[in-house]
């Protein structure tokens, strides 16, 4: 447990659309009633999981952002998948040209909010006609069309490694951050999913050290995907490493909303409170 003030701010994800009802969102509903329950709880910003990019007026999320005194951490774009069914690695070209000009649209949306976009399930996978090379190729290309027009915002493209089961692209944040280097990706940055790195990484607090220059945004969330301080993660190694790695954005819970939304809300504050001095 550490005593030096946080350099960590806190977020909690809301989701607005009933096609990732059963996804691993803190407050399920209206951004009224999500902005209201995360000002309540304490939280410094809110990560938005909404259908699309015109969904809802920026203005009207501003207004919000305004009177509830929360900033946007950062806004999902995993709608793009679940909802519309489009993928960066589609093998037809007019999917993957749909689901780019979508990612596109997100970020000038979130842009305007001040926010990251998050590339998670919507990276797709390799397999059947695709083959891993050519995966990668369109991967690559994508998240340098994705950094460049973040650039403008002053904000990064956040790129999501995730668990064996979602995608087969990149489980590992060593080998994503290798990746990033290699093509030469400019204004792109991992997220790093605690949850996903429970699955995947042999020491997670070892993998967070060495991805430090990259990381741009970490989901706090516990081994089960609950609230961290509920499963088997001992947080207090996560958080030196992140504090080693000289770490600043967001600590933000991307869990199942158990037993309840304003239980796993707290709960992960508490977690917070106690292992980052947040
Ligand atoms: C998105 O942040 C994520 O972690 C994925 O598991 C969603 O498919
Ligand atoms: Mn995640």
């Amino acid at each position: 447990m550490s005593h030096a003030p946080s350099p960590f701010r806190t977020a909690v994800t809301l989701c607005t659309f009933p096609e990732a009802a059963a996804g691993p969102f803190v407050f399920h509903g209206t951004l009224e009633d999500g902005f209201a329950k995360a000002a309540a709880h304490g939280f410094d910003a809110v990560e938005l999981f909404l259908p699309g990019p015109d969904a809802v007026p920026v203005e009207e999320i501003l207004a919000l952002a305004d009177q509830h005194k929360l900033a946007i951490a950062a806004v999902g774009s995993g709608a793009g998948m679940v909802k519309h069914g489009l993928s960066l690695t589609d093998p037809d070209a007019g999917q993957r040209e749909k689901a780019r000009t979508f990612l596109r649209e997100m970020i000038h949306f979130a842009g305007k909010l001040g926010a990251p976009v998050i590339l998670g399930s919507m990276q797709g996978k390799s397999g059947g006609t695709v083959s891993r090379e050519q995966a990668l190729d369109w991967l690559a290309e994508a998240l340098q069309e994705a950094g460049a027009a973040a650039a403008p915002y002053g904000v990064p493209f956040l790129y999501e490694a995730l668990n064996r089961y979602e995608t087969n692209l990149f489980n590992l944040q060593a080998a994503a951050a290798a990746f990033l280097e290699e093509r030469g990706i400019a204004n792109v940055k991992l997220l790093a999913d605690l949850f996903h790195m429970n699955i995947e990484e042999d020491d997670v607090a070892a993998a967070l050290m060495a991805a430090g220059p990259w990381l741009g945004h970490v989901h706090w969330a516990d081994s089960q995907r609950l609230a961290m301080g509920t499963g088997h993660t001992d947080p207090a190694p996560l958080v030196a490493a992140l504090r080693q790695a000289d770490y600043t954005g967001y600590v933000s819970a991307e869990i199942f909303p158990r037993p309840d939304a304003d239980a796993a809300a707290a709960q992960t504050l508490a977690s917070l409170r106690a292992f980052a001095a947040v």
